[in-house]
């Protein structure tokens, strides 16, 4: 029986391969996807969810749109929070795509969220956020029974040693650190899986070569994504290859050995002058506090590849 997730995005590129990843792999039934802004505000990477989804023929599921601001604060925009330079004006610039094939639900993505969860069997759905944790908080506030009901949540963001926001935070998480504190400390286990385990996630030249060598017209659009991806990866961040790191999030529940993760205990910090969404990870015990949560430390690369490029051939076929 293929897992079934809800994807909740903000694409972006490689959330953009993310959904990709969970469409190309029959071990997942992508059940959903929600749109939250993140990468771009919430007009565009809602346009973008759904022209990716018809890019890949997930176009017989609902695709809801999600919050446009954060929960209790203003939107950061003294630059910390900014993803223009690597995903552009559109939030996926790069190759041309088509046009939305489907209407989006009425409902918002909480509300789907929680309509789903609750339709379901306890245990049935997988929660996969790749963007800013709004949706996820506003759907537990709405209907906390969610949360007993959810098998786990597995999500991009965060950290253990590094940010990329800001010294100590990680853009999903300080894009709504509100949000994110409540949805890693409530009674649910999140498997964090972020900057620490996406950035061994890189694509390199001969995971490009294969890709390339696909030869199909999807193969070509998800080689002109990275290479705008990368080519900000670059310039900002000064690293050679990009890191694909939504698509971990979607490995991990398709193959957890993929993504190893270990136990921990994590937490937001909403405080801080220069630590406010930081994850404060204990992997010890030292801070006594009980392990919550699960942190991802390890990526098998090669198994991790096989997965885009097995998905990749199947979306073409
Ligand atoms: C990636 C992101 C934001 C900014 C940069 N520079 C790179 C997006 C990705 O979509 C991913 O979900 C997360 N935020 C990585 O921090
Ligand atoms: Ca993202």
């Amino acid at each position: 029986m293929p897992q079934k997730i809800i994807l909740d995005v903000d694409p972006g590129h490689d959330d953009a391969i993310a959904i990709l990843l969970a469409q190309g792999n029959p071990e997942i039934e992508l059940a959903a996807i929600t749109s939250v802004a993140g990468n771009q505000v919430l007009e565009k990477t809602t346009y973008n969810a759904m022209r990716v989804a018809t890019l890949v023929g997930a176009t017989n599921i609902p695709i809801a749109r999600g919050a446009e601001f954060p929960l209790v604060r203003e939107q950061i925009t003294d630059g910390s929070v900014d993803a223009g330079s690597v995903h552009g004006v559109t939030g996926l610039d790069g190759p041309e795509l088509p046009e939305p094939s489907m209407e989006l639900d009425p409902r918002s993505a909480a509300q789907l969220i929680i309509d789903l969860v609750m339709a379901g069997e306890p245990g049935e759905y997988t929660l996969v956020p790749t963007g800013p944790l709004t949706n996820l908080a506003l759907a537990m506030r709405l209907e906390p029974r969610i949360v007993g009901r959810v098998k786990e949540v597995v999500h991009m963001g965060g950290g253990y040693t590094i940010g990329n926001a800001t010294a100590a935070a990680e853009f999903n998480v300080l894009a709504d650190a509100e949000a994110a504190a409540a949805v890693y400390a409530a009674d649910w286990t999140v498997t964090m899986v972020g900057l620490d385990l996406t950035h061994q996630a890189i694509a390199t030249p001969e995971v490009r070569d294969r890709i390339r060598a696909i030869g199909t017209d999807l193969s070509r659009v998800v080689d002109e994504w990275l290479d705008f991806f990368g080519a900000g990866y670059e310039s900002v961040w000064k690293m050679p290859y990009p890191p694909i790191h939504d698509a971990c999030a979607v490995a991990r529940v398709i193959a957890p050995e993929v993504v190893h993760s270990e136990e921990a205990w994590i937490a937001v910090e909403t405080k801080g002058q220069w630590t406010y969404g930081e994850t404060v990870t204990d992997f010890t015990g030292t801070g006594g506090q009980p392990f919550n949560n699960l942190a991802a430390t390890k990526l098998d690369f090669d198994a991790f590849w096989d997965l885009i490029v097995d998905a990749i051939k199947r979306l073409s076929a």
